[in-house]
């Protein structure tokens, strides 16, 4: 943290980097640390691959640049919420002209980058910032609480997902709110306004899901028919995998979509500490973490893959 806080103190320009589909931890970061930047009196320029699409973060999409054209010689990479230098989407585009500062809290990838941070204790990338900012004697405005704030409690499904080990994420979010952010007014942000047709897609995914190996795995699946219907930007999935997990004696949850040119995607979710899906995800061409992870088929359809996962957890649930 010193040798980053050093590099930020001798530099005067800062490229900031998150990873590609961008969530609500990485572009919070990443915006926040530009803030937090221009208040020292830097200049700070965002970086992004998108697709911005989820619902909290499409409004900040106009700050980022898709392309990296650095005007000055001089100045610093930042790779925020990243494990490999390729998840930023522009390692081909000259960062590695610049010295490079990684934050990041992932526990998996690879060792890269001049001056590294890398916490997997942090429930959330905006955590580190914060210690950021603080290890430099600062004070985040109401504006840079209010965007770690939103990291943290994306990351944590808004705080659903933290244990005992948890201790460290509350402390940060009592201190963010006494900065000024409004966990209210997040959850609003990362909830609220959905297009009506989104209830539609939802009922239609939870009234198809189906329970297969004694009702361990429960598996729902949305086809091009369906999108052809009811937009794929009302997928509402966050929604969903709860009340999949919710039910009773299902210790994995898939989803099974359909994207063009043959192309199916599925994601898992579980709850259960003995299961690995990371793992089980690899073994298919896929990985993640340990609770929630996903893989994709080239060439088949929905059905073929609603088949290929009751096979595959058959195996691995036992
Ligand atoms: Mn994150």
């Amino acid at each position: 943290m010193e040798k980053i806080i050093q590099a930020i103190k001798e530099h005067s320009t800062f490229y900031i980097f998150g990873h590609i589909d961008p969530d609500g931890d990485c572009i919070g970061s990443q915006l926040a640390l530009a803030r937090f930047l221009e208040q020292l009196g830097k200049k700070s320029f965002l970086y992004s691959k998108g697709k911005f699409e989820r619902q909290e973060i499409k409004r900040f999409q106009n700050l980022f640049a898709g392309t990296f054209e650095p005007e000055d010689k001089d100045g610093v990479a930042i790779i925020i919420d990243c494990s490999t230098p390729d998840r930023t989407g522009f390692d081909d585009e000259g960062i590695e002209r610049f010295p490079t500062i990684v934050i990041d809290h992932h526990s998996s990838g690879e060792v890269f980058g001049d001056f590294r941070h890398v916490n997997p204790q942090a429930s959330a990338c905006t955590m580190l910032i914060l210690d950021l900012i603080e290890a430099m004697g600062e004070k985040p405005s109401k504006e840079v609480a209010e965007l770690l704030m939103l990291g943290l409690c994306t990351d944590t499904g808004f705080f659903k997902h933290l244990t005992e080990t948890g201790a460290r994420a509350f402390e940060t979010a009592a201190k963010l709110t006494a900065y000024g952010a409004s966990t209210n007014r997040i959850y609003f942000d990362v909830n609220g306004n959905k297009k009506a047709a989104t209830l539609k897609l939802i009922s239609l995914s939870l009234g198809r899901a189906a329970q297969y190996l004694d009702g361990r795995l429960i598996i729902t699946w949305e086809t091009l028919e369906d999108y052809a219907e009811i937009p794929r930007e009302c997928r509402d999935i966050d929604t969903v995998y709860p009340l999949l997990l919710a039910t009773e004696g299902v210790q994995v949850a898939a989803s099974v979509k359909e994207d063009d040119d043959g192309k199916v995607t599925v994601g898992l979710r579980t709850r259960c500490e003995n299961i690995d899906l990371g793992a089980a995800a690899a073994l298919l061409g896929g990985g993640g973490h340990k609770k929630a992870a996903g893989f994709k088929v080239m060439n088949s359809n929905a059905e073929a893959v609603v088949r290929l996962l009751v096979e595959h957890f058959a195996k691995i649930l036992g």
